[in-house]
C-alpha cells in the first residue's frame, strides 16, 4: 500500500521533513493535496477525522499526524531508523527538539499571532528575531553539532532541511555562524549529495522556499 501524505501544496513547511524521508528512501507515496482538488480532499478528511493540522500520513488504515510522530512511524519502514525501541526513542527525542527549533524560527516572523500578517507584528518580530539570532540559534546548532556524527537517519534529513531553511531566512547570520558548526555543515553537504535526494532537490517536486512558508527571508530580521 502506498503512503499518502497530506500537507499544504504551496510551501515546504513541516510537510517537507516527511517528503525528504519518503524521497530519500524512494518510497511509493502520493502527495495528496498537490493533486487537482487535493486541498479540498485534505480539508474534508480533516473535518471527519481527529486531525488538528497537517502534515498527516495515511498508510492503509493507519492515520498519524505531527511531523515527529510521522517520522517515528516511517523511520524503520524506510530504513531511516534502527528497529530497537531505545534507538527509535532517541531519534524521536531529537526530532522533537527539531520541532521546537522550527517553531522558534516560525515565531521570528509571527511572534504574536498566526492569524495576523507579518506587517502587523513587525516590531515584535524585530525583537524576537534578535533574541533568536543572539541566543537560541547557537544553542540549537551546538546541540546538534555534537550529535552530527551519529549513524544516518531521518534526523539527518531534517537537520539538512534546517540548515537549508536557515540559510534562506538568515543568510548573513548563518554566514557568520557556520564556521562554528563544521560537522553540521558537512552533514548538510553530504546529505545533499545522496543519490535519490539530489534528484528530488533538482526536481519540480521540491517546492522553492517562499514568503508563505516557515522559513522566510525578511532582511530586517537577519543581521
Ligand atoms: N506539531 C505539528 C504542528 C502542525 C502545524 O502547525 N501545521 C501547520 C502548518 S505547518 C498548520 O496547518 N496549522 C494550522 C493551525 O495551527 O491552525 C507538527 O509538527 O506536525
Amino acid at each position: 500500500v502506498s503512503y499518502e501524505l497530506y500537507y499544504w501544496p504551496s510551501i515546504q513547511g513541516r510537510g517537507e521533513f516527511v517528503r525528504l524521508a519518503l524521497e530519500d528512501a524512494g518510497a511509493d507515496y502520493v502527495d495528496v493535496a498537490r493533486k487537482p482538488g487535493g486541498v479540498e480532499t485534505m480539508l474534508k478528511f480533516m473535518s471527519r477525522n481527529p486531525v488538528f493540522a497537517p502534515p498527516f500520513l495515511k498508510h492503509g488504515k493507519l492515520l498519524v499526524a505531527h511531523t515527529a510522530a510521522i517520522l517515528h512511524y516511517l523511520g524503520p519502514r524506510l530504513k531511516l531508523a534502527p528497529k530497537s525501541e531505545s534507538a527509535r526513542l532517541r531519534l524521536h527525542q531529537q526530532q522533537l527538539t527539531i520541532a521546537d527549533w522550527l517553531a522558534e524560527v516560525h515565531d521570528t516572523h509571527h511572534p504574536i499571532g498566526n492569524g495576523l500578517y507579518y506587517e502587523e507584528q513587525r516590531a515584535e518580530s524585530l525583537r524576537r528575531a534578535r533574541e533568536f539570532r543572539k541566543n537560541r540559534l547557537a544553542k540549537f546548532m551546538n546541540h546538534f553539532e555534537a550529535l552530527a556524527g551519529e549513524p544516518f537517519s531521518y534526523v539527518h534529513l531534517s537537520l539538512f532541511q534546517m540548515i537549508e531553511g536557515l540559510r534562506y531566512a538568515f543568510p548573513l547570520t548563518m554566514k557568520k555562524m557556520e564556521s562554528k558548526v563544521p560537522r553540521l555543515v558537512a552533514l548538510h553537504g553530504d546529505t545533499a549529495k545522496r543519490k535519490r535526494l539530489k534528484i528530488y532537490l533538482a526536481s519540480p517536486r521540491r517546492i522553492a522556499f517562499n514568503q508563505q512558508g516557515i522559513f522566510r527571508h525578511y532582511p530586517e530580521l537577519d543581521a
